[in-house]
Formats: structure tokens, sequence, C-alpha cells
């Protein structure tokens, strides 16, 4: 039977792929297929604490982790540090001053968990890792979340630092108790969820994503991080993809289901990101001020990203080269 490289080898010959639109011949290759031109091991994550994120999950793949552990151990260096307002440790409150998690993972096997509306732990990655290895289940919330981890050996920690404590009595002061202040002004603060996709040496493909979620956001509010095909989708045959930014509007298209389906269709990571992207500006009005961005990865290790508003980068490992890239805007 003629496998897909050497069937579109012979085309190649007969001089046919030169007719075919770009989204035909970037078509990602199946699992098991094997290509030349893959580009593996590869890492993508969002925003600049991608850089020491990419090489730790370069770092674990290389010492013979799995995709999983890989994706887990690169966004636990975020979680724990206090210096990150928007992850783990040090994430921004809620406007009770609350700090609650989201946080989701998915592996190659097309396994997933998560955790949301999750307090007092500094790895809701591992707590959903352990969601989706442990349990029948895809997704435990709040207090559920909570004794599910202590029970399975995490610790309760004081997430919110004195400096994020600070800055909340602050905001306090003028808030009006309005989660959004600042939004139209500033639509690249209060978010800077990491979500990371890693692919292995043989192309197996896992992601991961957390976040502290939305500044001052109303008590119990859950944001796309979480949600699965949301926040972050990974199918194994075809690329995943990851979003940062506003979740609400992640969530009313299902933006990383989304781009990872016209991956599917054919488009390249970057041309599907980009659709996602229009299809907020669509169906969401609020689109005009606020901020959403995609990454995407599919099999061959290609990447492309996509965002709303100028001010999204994100970070790119492969080849021996780990660096950022600006994204390209609808606006
Ligand atoms: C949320 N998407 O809770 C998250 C926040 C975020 O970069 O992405 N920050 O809506």
């Amino acid at each position: 039977m003629l496998n897909r490289r050497k069937f579109l080898e012979k085309l190649s010959a007969a001089g046919v792929l030169t007719l075919l639109p770009e989204v035909v011949k970037s078509v990602p290759v199946p699992a098991g297929i094997t290509d030349d031109n893959i580009a593996a091991p590869a890492v993508i994550s969002t925003w600049s604490h991608g850089i020491p994120a990419n090489k730790k999950a370069m770092e674990v793949m290389q010492m013979g982790g799995s995709v999983v552990d890989a994706v887990e151990q690169a966004v636990m260096i975020p979680e724990a540090d206090p210096m990150n307002r928007s992850v783990g440790l040090g994430g921004t409150p809620d406007r009770d001053g609350h700090v609650t998690l989201d946080a989701s993972i998915m592996g190659p096997d097309g396994n997933a968990g998560s955790v949301c509306f999750l307090e007092h732990i500094i790895h809701p990655i591992s707590v959903a890792r352990l969601v989706m290895e442990k349990t029948p289940h895809v997704m435990l919330a709040g207090e559920g979340a909570l004794q599910f981890a202590l029970e399975n050996g995490f610790e309760e920690q004081n997430l919110l630092t004195p400096e994020t404590e600070k800055a909340w009595k602050e905001w306090l002061k003028e808030s009006d108790y309005n989660p959004e202040v600042n939004w139209e002004d500033k639509p690249n603060e209060f978010h800077d969820t990491i979500g990371l996709l890693a692919m292995d040496k043989n192309g197996d493909m896992a992601g991961a994503c957390t976040t502290s979620g939305l500044g001052y956001k109303i008590r119990g509010r859950v944001g796309d991080s979480p949600i699965i095909g949301a926040g972050l989708f990974v199918d194994n045959e075809i690329g995943g993809a990851t979003a940062t930014g506003m979740g609400e509007l992640v969530m009313k298209t299902l933006g990383s289901f989304l781009v990872v389906e016209l991956m599917r269709q054919g488009r390249s990571p970057q041309q599907a990101c980009k659709e996602a992207v229009e299809r907020i500006v669509q169906k969401v009005p609020e689109n005009k001020i606020r901020q959403v961005g995609f990454i995407a990865m599919n099999k061959r290790g290609e990447t492309g990203a996509f965002c709303l508003q100028p001010g999204f980068n994100y970070a790119v490992h492969q080849k021996g080269e780990n660096k950022m890239i600006d994204s390209r805007s609808y606006y």
C-alpha cells in the first residue's frame, strides 16, 4: 500500500503539488507515518515565561521523561514563581482576595484532566494530571478538587504573597468592584496564563495550561484554561492548541478545539489560529476591547500563533533554539 509520503512524492514528481493550494500541502502527517521533515522534539508556549518552561520541557524529554512529564514539569516553573502574577504562587487574587487556580493537561493517548476554582495548592497542573491518570473523570472543581489534592499528598499553602495582597488592596481602593477594570486600555494585563505544547522525538504530543485566571474576577469565576477544547486541546493524530487572554471569548467559540479541527482540515497552525481569532471577531462583540491569543503545533512540528490585539508573544524551542516570537494580530 502507498503511504502518504510516497504518495506525495509521486504527486510531486508529476508536478501536481505545485498546482495544489497551500492548505492541502500542509496537511499534518498522520501519527505513525515517518517523515524526514518532522521537526521533533519541539515545544511552544505562551508569553515570555515560556522560555524557561520550554527549556525545562526539552530537558525532561532529553533525560528520558515522557512528553506528559515534560509539559507538567515545564509549567510548574511559572506556577512556583512568586513574581509571576497570573499563575500559581503569587497569582492575582479574585476581587475578594482569594487566589483561585485553573489548570488542564492532555496526553498523547487522548486522556485529559483538569481542575478549576482550586485554592491553596501551588501546582494545580499536578492535581490535573492526577485527575487524568488516577480517576475515571476529567475535571474536579473547588472544594472537591482541594479535598482530592490533600488526600493525594499535596500540601496547602497560602498563595497570596505580600506583593499581590498589597496590589489587591490598592486595586480595591478604586475598583468599584469591577473585575474588568483596566481591560479597555491595557488588554495584555491581568492575563499571562502559560499554555504549552510539546512533541517528543517520536512525534507524540501533550499539552498543559495553568493560570490564576482573570485578575480581580468575581469569586467562583472559571476561565477557559481548565475547559478541555477551550483553553487546551491535543489530538495526537493532528496536533495541539492552547489559548491565553480573556477566557470568556475562547469559551464561547471553543477555540483550541476549533484550531485543532481546522488543522485536521488541512490548515497550517498559523492559518488555523488566525481563523479561530476571526471566529471570535465574527461571533463575540467584545472582541474589539479584549485580548485572546492562540498558539498551535501540528504533527510535523510546524508552529503558529495569532491574537486579537497587538502585544501577545510566545516562545518556540526547536532545532536547538529557544526564542520569543511576536504574534501577528487581527487589529
Ligand atoms: C482566563 N485565559 O482565565 C485565562 C487567563 C489568561 O493569560 O489567559 N491569562 O480567562
